[in-house]
């Protein structure tokens, strides 16, 4: 078995190492730590990934809203809330991770599992009830992007593994909007959105590299991947979690993200 965490240099268990990525995250939204994930790995799930790029499920052009909800006639196409933004991603789904890749080993590890607990907060996460979810390789080839968008979670595990020649870039806007905010102006905030979509808002980048573990809050801030260029295709991993045990897609969840129910 190949060494996943290069835990030389991650102590995942040192408090002090614990309360600064804490700190960062909660300064910058976001918690970049480079070189978290062995060259082995990385390599290890290229060799079993871009071999298999032609069973991806690829949305093309799918189009959605900044907010991943379905439009409101009432408001017109150009409201906000109802502009429309592409994504074009090909996914791997957790059953097609071979179970013997490290990505498994990472996924369910213990050590990880609370490394992530202590420096997002949570009492406990749990993996998906379902078998598409909880690891997912997403691929960007040429031309394919994410467009803007907030999370739906609260927060987001990635890792890339292989850059594309240029593009594919992470841009945010922190603190767009208050997800969890009584009034709809915070909830919402059209005028924010709008401007973002607009161009007219100051972008930031998050840069990372092959093996870094990303740690993101995107349920407030906004962000995107910019197109990718050139022949070698993005390669991305997302590990996701639920704070509930037993939380699975529904079926029609599944048709939509994954193509298929079960
Ligand atoms: O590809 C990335 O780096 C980010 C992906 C993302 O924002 C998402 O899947 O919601
Ligand atoms: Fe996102």
């Amino acid at each position: 078995m190949v060494t996943a965490i290069d835990t030389l240099r991650f102590r995942l268990d040192d408090s002090a190492f614990i309360a600064r990525c804490r700190q960062a995250l909660a300064d910058e939204g976001a918690l970049v730590l480079p070189g978290f994930f062995t060259d082995h790995l990385v390599e290890a799930v290229l060799a079993d990934a871009l071999p298999r790029i032609d069973d991806a499920f690829f949305t093309v052009d799918a189009t959605h809203s900044v907010y991943l909800t379905p439009p409101d006639p009432q408001l017109g196409g150009e409201h906000p809330f109802n502009r429309q933004v592409t994504s074009t991603k090909g996914c791997l789904a957790h059953d097609q991770v071979p179970t013997r890749s490290p990505l498994h080993t990472v996924y369910e590890s213990d050590q990880f599992r609370q490394f992530l607990c202590d420096v997002l907060g949570l009492e406990s996460i749990h993996p998906y009830a379902d078998t598409v979810s909880g690891i997912n390789v997403h691929f960007h080839l040429d031309g394919q992007e994410l467009g803007w968008h907030f999370d739906n979670s609260s927060f987001a595990v990635t890792a890339l593994m292989q850059a594309p020649e240029s593009g594919g870039r992470f841009e945010y806007v922190a603190e767009v909007r208050d997800a969890d905010a009584h009034g709809e102006a915070d909830r919402m905030n059209f005028d924010g959105v709008a401007a973002v979509l607009d161009g007219e808002a100051d972008v930031q980048e998050l840069s990372f590299e092959p093996g870094d573990l990303v740690l993101f809050r995107g349920r407030n801030s906004m962000h995107r991947v910019t197109p990718s260029r050139g022949s070698v295709p993005r390669v991305l991993v997302v590990f996701a979690y639920n704070t509930e045990p037993g939380v699975g897609l529904s079926e029609s969840a599944k048709l939509t993200f994954y193509g298929r129910s079960e």
